[in-house]
């Protein structure tokens, strides 16, 4: 009989080791998890992932009856995001995960109403995390609530969807493997039914990829916003790149703690321009984003513009701080 690995839901083979699901054949009976996922489990590393496309994801998911519950983090929000959980037909609910790494000074409330009007969301949104188990009952219970048999989370890569599911098996003693969770991208690599009697349906999913901006930090930290004022002409450095402000601006910026920051006048060569109007934040895919007070003619450098997006601030005018 056909056997799948618990925590990726690939099927588990022994006759390729440089395809997904492998596992050495003395191994076979004794285990549930492929050669991939016990590495990562235990080592936190894995060779390449294969990839499924976004509209495969869509496709499979717009074919199916049942709830859908698209996961993202604060800092992952931006249009490319939003497009994706629009293309989602049917019932669903937006969940933004990992809260614990949000500064305490930030309005949830607030920042849900922002969300929904600047982003025309018309569905509930939900703030969770599961590390501090936070919210994770108020979750399920809103969910069996629904009175669907399934119930499929979805959502970008990282977003928290295994790690969510691992939760829900623990606190309602579903007989269960745990799924394998990661830093890695696509750890997940099929769709995976939990059955069970306890609640409803819960299928996890392959995440959705987004180009991003390789944030080389191993630990994400507590998002502290740090404000700088920027002085006409004044460069930022961030990380790797630089953002010169022709005009003279307040600016915060939402990132992990340890991103590297350096505020200067300095001469280098800019690519790409970009004009952006009063108060926004420009989103940068996988690192977060700036809120920049005053109308600006921006001149960047070392940064793909094709990660960038600008939205309405989230924070409106008092930064959304109690
Ligand atoms: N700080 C924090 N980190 C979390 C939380 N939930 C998950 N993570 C971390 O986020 C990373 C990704 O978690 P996964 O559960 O593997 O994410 P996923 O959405 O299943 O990812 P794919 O399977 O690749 O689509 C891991 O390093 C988790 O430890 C949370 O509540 N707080
Ligand atoms: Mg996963």
């Amino acid at each position: 009989m056909d056997k799948y690995c618990s925590g990726c839901g690939k099927l588990l083979q022994y006759d390729n080791k440089d395809i997904e699901g492998y596992i050495p054949f003395n191994k076979y009976d004794d285990t549930n998890y492929c050669m991939r996922c016990f590495k990562l489990i235990h080592y936190g590393s894995s060779y390449n992932n294969k990839e499924y496309d976004n509209e495969y994801i869509l496709n499979y998911i717009n074919n199916k009856f049942g709830f859908k519950v698209f996961l993202t983090d604060l800092l992952n929000i931006n249009n490319y995001v939003i497009d994706l959980y629009k293309k989602i037909n049917g019932n669903k609910l937006l969940v933004i995960t990992k809260v614990d790494l949000l500064d305490k000074t930030l309005n949830k409330n607030k920042i849900k109403i922002k969300l929904k009007n600047i982003y025309n969301i018309n569905e509930d949104i939900i703030f969770i995390s599961t590390n501090k188990e936070y919210n994770i009952h108020y979750l399920v219970n809103y969910l069996k609530n629904k009175k669907e048999n399934n119930i499929y989370f979805l959502g970008t890569t990282n977003s928290g969807k295994s790690s969510l599911i691992n939760k829900i098996i623990e606190l309602y003693d579903i007989k269960r493997d745990n799924l394998t969770v990661s830093n890695k991208k696509n750890t997940t690599l099929e769709f995976i039914n939990i059955n069970n009697k306890e609640l409803f349906n819960i299928i996890d999913s392959p995440g959705f990829i987004i180009k991003d901006y390789n944030l080389n930090i191993k630990y994400k930290n507590i998002i502290k916003p740090i404000t700088f004022n920027m002085k006409k002409d004044e460069v930022i450095n961030i990380d790797k790149f630089y953002i010169k402000f022709k005009e003279q601006s307040s600016i915060t910026i939402y990132t992990y703690e340890n991103s590297y920051i350096k505020k200067y006048y300095k001469d280098i060569e800019f690519k790409d321009s970009l004009e952006v109007s009063n108060n926004i934040d420009l989103c940068i895919n996988g690192f977060g984003f700036i809120n920049i007070k005053s109308k600006n003619n921006l001149l960047i450098s070392n940064l793909d513009i094709n990660l960038i997006s600008t939205r309405k601030s989230i924070f409106g005018d008092n930064d959304g701080q109690n």
